[in-house]
């Protein structure tokens, strides 16, 4: 087999930018003629993961599957992008042990609530903030009054200090080099 796989887990909060990056990232491994593929949270959840709601136990279940099929990716030799809230450091870390050591990348989207915030793609946050995500998407809202518990030893966090606008290619960029670098590129 020419392609070692493996997992890149991005985390971080709603709008933060994980899908952007895990698309730019995934071009980036096109155009190296690598085999990507993308697991988004959103995504999963209409298919594999719709039975599961946003309570703790529904999230962590969503992350043990997501994790599980991650690996079964990464088995077969591609490189699998998983992009996901994840909000709890024991689902990330359960998810990072199914994996061979070195295998499991995780990737920190360090952007503030206020950013996300501020960005608001979907109009989530101000749904949160107006106290009307509950009972469409049960029971809190991400960094609203849901917990987020950011990695405390990841691989790899972006934006990197100092560089606050650094694009979606740029970052892409930054974690093809750590493949390069740990030589599954
Ligand atoms: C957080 C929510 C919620 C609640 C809906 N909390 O930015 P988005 O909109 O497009 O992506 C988010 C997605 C989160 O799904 P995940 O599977 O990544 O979450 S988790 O890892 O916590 O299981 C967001 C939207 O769903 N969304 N309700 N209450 N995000």
């Amino acid at each position: 087999l020419q392609q070692k796989g493996c997992v890149i887990w991005i985390t971080g909060l709603s709008g933060s930018g994980k899908s952007t990056l895990a698309c730019a990232l995934c071009q980036a491994l096109y155009s190296r003629g690598k085999l990507a593929y993308i697991l988004d949270g959103d995504n999963v959840r209409h298919g594999l993961n719709r039975d599961l709601s946003f309570k703790a136990e529904d999230r962590a279940e969503n992350i043990r599957r997501i994790g599980e099929v991650a690996k079964l990716f990464a088995d077969a030799g591609i490189i699998c992008i998983a992009s996901v809230i994840s909000p709890y450091r024991k689902d990330r870390d359960a998810c990072r042990s199914l994996l061979p050591e070195g295998d499991f990348i995780e990737v920190f989207m360090n952007v503030p609530l206020q950013i996300c915030e501020a960005r608001d793609p979907k109009g989530l946050y101000k749904l949160a903030r107006a106290g009307k995500i509950n009972g469409v998407y049960p029971p809190g809202f991400t960094g609203i009054d849901d917990p987020y518990e950011p990695p405390l030893n990841c691989e790899l966090e972006l934006p990197q200090k100092g560089n606050n606008c650094a694009s979606p290619c740029e970052m892409a960029e930054i974690v093809i080099s750590y493949l390069e670098e740990k030589g599954y590129l």
